[in-house]
């Protein structure tokens, strides 16, 4: 699929989760870069900054979608004739898909050394990262009871309930404002992100703020499951992250509501790093106040995930 018809599935949640947007953007780029023609470098340049485009006004909210599309634009503005460009661009992608795919499968092996055996373990939404972490630890033998939250309106928590039903894990299924009342009985809470602030907030699936406030309360760790493409350089200047709302169509069908009814439909919030108290990354489980110096490191200049075209937008 070209930008064009993956930005359209990112809209329409065909294509959904922090990650996953991100790669689809990256193949969907390398896929542009493979079906130019011609041999005029500057064209070539125009139609992938214009797919680009295309791609990053999809979702607002996930730094990983601008991450993943940037580092396919890594090194790029040395190249001097189309093949070479077209080479790059090919290389980029399939660099960034392999290593966010490996992300999470380290994330999983370093989360899991944080569930104990008998864990009763809460999530939210549907994120690949935080299920990664649940599935090595089942796949660990350790006996793990799992509840997952409806995440209405679009549901996602049924995705979770699939997916570790296909690894042999039985789950439970609350609805989101239940999540209060369960959490005496959670010994973690286990959710992924969209995008981590360079101040350690977490931005993700709405609700999770929620959560991390009754587990903190009830003094339940909470563990954020993010690789670190998730994290925003964009932060570091300044920038404040755009919370995505959408229809209201979503949240109630036509007529359900008196005419005029105003709905609100945030789909993300942030959470405040001291309700955080681990974030789990692929290069080490840090402290959410540790989020700057992974931006610094592991997406600066030079970096895989990183891209020198970033800066200042
Ligand atoms: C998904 C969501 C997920 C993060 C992380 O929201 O909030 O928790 O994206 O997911 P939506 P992953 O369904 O609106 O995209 O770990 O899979 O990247």
């Amino acid at each position: 699929m070209g930008a064009e018809d993956v930005a359209t599935a990112i809209r329409r949640m065909e294509i959904r989760g922090a990650a996953e947007i991100a790669r689809k953007s990256a193949e969907a780029l390398k896929q542009e870069a493979l079906e130019f023609h011609g041999n005029d470098l500057n064209e070539f340049r125009r139609y992938l900054d214009a797919g680009r485009e295309t791609l990053l006004s999809s979702r607002p909210t996930a730094v990983s979608l601008w991450n993943g599309v940037q580092s396919v634009f890594k090194n790029t503005s040395e190249a001097k004739e189309v093949e070479e460009l077209r080479r790059l661009v090919i290389k980029n992608a399939d660099d960034f898909i392999l290593r966010s795919k490996e992300a999470v499968e380290i994330i999983g092996r370093f989360g899991a050394r944080r569930i104990r055996d008998g864990d009763k373990i809460l999530t939210h939404c549907n994120s690949k990262a935080a299920l990664a972490v649940i599935i090595q630890a089942h796949k660990e033998g350790k006996h793990i009871e799992v509840f997952a939250t409806e995440s209405r309106p679009w549901r996602q928590g049924l995705l979770t309930i699939k997916d570790l039903g296909k690894e042999g894990i039985g789950t439970t299924l609350i609805v989101d404002s239940a999540a209060r009342w369960l959490m005496k009985r959670i010994d973690a809470v286990v959710v992924g992100a969209d995008t981590v602030c360079s101040n350690g907030a977490v931005v993700n699936k709405i609700g999770t703020s929620q959560i991390a406030l009754s587990a903190h309360e009830a003094r339940v760790p909470v563990m954020v499951c993010a690789e670190t493409f998730k994290f925003s350089t964009r932060t570091m200047y300044g920038e404040l992250v755009e919370i995505e709302e959408r229809e209201s169509e979503e949240v109630v069908r036509p007529g359900e509501v008196p005419p005029g009814t105003k709905v609100l439909n945030p789909v993300f919030d942030a959470t405040p790093p001291e309700y955080i108290d681990a974030i789990i990354t692929e290069a080490g489980v840090i402290s959410p106040y540790a989020a700057y110096e992974i931006i610094v490191k592991e997406l600066g200049q030079g970096s895989l995930f990183g891209s020198q075209e970033g800066k200042g937008r």
